[in-house]
């Protein structure tokens, strides 16, 4: 039975988040064991990728210190994986350490489903397309592998201060 393909799909259903990969076994989450995680609130700064930038974006999430407590992985980075097919990677560096967030608010609502809820990833000091909307977990991996848009030209890294968009950037 896949605990995986019910989906975050809403409050009251056994639904789940899940850490997999490099780790002895998945860290799995129903969406009312995850919502029991302690929260963060932030305010940030986030960079699409065209050009935009929004200031002082408000959100509520579990910190992705908080899913990869206790874990022990010789892994070096992240796959984030979205209901619908869309994947990101990041190094593990860049979601540890108070930088990144599986958001559920914005301004104080629940994160409206065009912009990625019940749940998104919350990358702000990278490029946007880095935030997975609809995210439903994380895999470690010890290499670096492209997602999405990074197999379609985008930067594997996408650092806005140095304006890395696409590849060679
Ligand atoms: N699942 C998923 N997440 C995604 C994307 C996507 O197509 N699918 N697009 C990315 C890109 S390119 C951007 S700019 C932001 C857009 O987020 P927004 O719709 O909340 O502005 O989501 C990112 N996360
Ligand atoms: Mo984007």
């Amino acid at each position: 039975m896949s605990f995986i393909s019910r989906g975050f799909r809403g409050k009251h259903r056994d639904t789940d988040f899940v850490l997999e990969g490099e780790i002895d076994e998945p860290k799995k989450w129903t969406w009312d064991e995850f919502r029991k995680l302690p929260t963060e609130q932030v305010t940030k700064d986030i960079h699409c990728v065209t050009k935009w930038t929004k200031l002082d974006t408000a959100w509520t999430g579990v910190s992705v210190d908080t899913i990869l407590e206790g874990v022990d992985t010789a892994a070096e980075y992240v796959v984030a994986f979205s209901y619908g097919g869309y994947t990101t990677n990041l190094p593990l560096e860049d979601v540890t350490g108070g930088k990144a967030w599986v958001a559920f608010e914005f301004d104080g609502q629940p994160l409206h489903p065009e912009h990625g809820g019940p749940a998104r990833l919350l990358v702000p000091h990278l490029y946007f397309w880095k935030s997975a909307k609809w995210v439903r977990g994380l895999r470690l991996v010890n290499e670096d592998q492209p997602g999405f848009w990074e197999s379609n030209g985008y930067n594997m890294y996408g650092d806005p201060w140095r304006e890395q968009r696409y590849w060679g950037d």
